[in-house]
């Protein structure tokens, strides 16, 4: 702590710690205001029906207790074939803004909770890759995210992000678009909600979805068309493994 770093405003009301700021969470924080104050960003809340790949999921980690699958693969499995549907979602705006650049792979960024800050790795061509093989990058690259930090490179080429709060709680957020890309998915907690069904209550998983995307490039019902989509494709997880 260096006295000039300690703002004397605050040091007259009681004792105050200066910490530190890591480059790392320099860089991200510069990317983040750039982010916000350039890109008109909107956020479209939904809950999505998982009960169908809860069940799948909890009997598939029984059968395999070293594979252990969360949502989040399953969540990129999915996004992949909702991308070819909706592909202004992994796309971005030229320098000066008058054509779109619609890519033809699926590149997608996780940000990654590390004690360096938050950092988003890349997972590259998730089109050509299965829901293990991703399942299986993700523990790779998060775990060296957190132990080691990872390389530029391993943080470029992302189409679309997820970040996911899942494991926190959280019933709905507003993510940041990690520009240049146009949307990012937020997710947080799945919740066991009553649903009326020909007059029965029943009890099924819901998993929250805030979707933020860049108005310039995307609009209200297409966000909302994407929800909705995502919800139809992990309706039937089996055809995701
Ligand atoms: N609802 C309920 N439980 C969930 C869940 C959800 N949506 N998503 C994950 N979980 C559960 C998992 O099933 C797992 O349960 P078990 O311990 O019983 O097996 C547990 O939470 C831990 O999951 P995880 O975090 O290890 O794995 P993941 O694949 O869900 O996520 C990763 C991986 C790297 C994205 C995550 O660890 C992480 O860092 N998240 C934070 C991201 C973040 O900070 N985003 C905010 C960015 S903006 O500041």
């Amino acid at each position: 702590m260096t006295d000039a770093a300690l703002d004397v405003q605050l040091t007259q009301y009681g004792d105050v710690t200066c910490e530190p700021i890591s480059r790392v969470q320099q860089y991200v924080a510069k990317m983040l205001t750039e982010s916000c104050n350039r890109i008109p960003h909107v956020t479209h809340n939904d809950d999505i029906d998982i009960d169908v790949l809860e069940g799948f999921r909890q009997q598939y980690n029984a059968r395999h207790p070293d594979a252990k699958l969360t949502v989040l693969p399953f969540l990129i499995k999915a996004m992949v074939q909702v991308l070819d549907r909706f592909p202004r979602f992994n796309a971005q705006l030229d320098v000066e803004g008058k054509n779109l650049l619609l890519k033809h792979y699926v590149n997608v960024g996780v940000a990654v909770d590390t004690p360096n800050g938050l950092l988003v790795p890349v997972i590259k061509h998730c089109e050509r890759k299965s829901l293990l093989e991703i399942a299986d990058e993700l523990n790779k690259v998060s775990s060296l995210a957190r132990e080691k930090g990872l390389p530029y490179d391993a943080m470029q080429g992302g189409g679309i992000t997820i970040s996911s709060l899942g494991s926190i709680g959280g019933t709905s957020f507003t993510p940041i678009i990690n520009a240049p890309e146009v949307a990012i998915l937020g997710v947080t907690k799945t919740a066991l909600k009553p649903v009326l069904i020909a007059g029965e209550l029943q009890w099924k998983h819901y998993l929250p979805l805030s979707l933020s995307y860049d108005h310039r490039v995307i609009n209200g019902a297409a966000a909302a068309q994407f929800c909705v989509e995502m919800g139809k494709v992990l309706g039937a997880p089996q055809q995701l493994i």
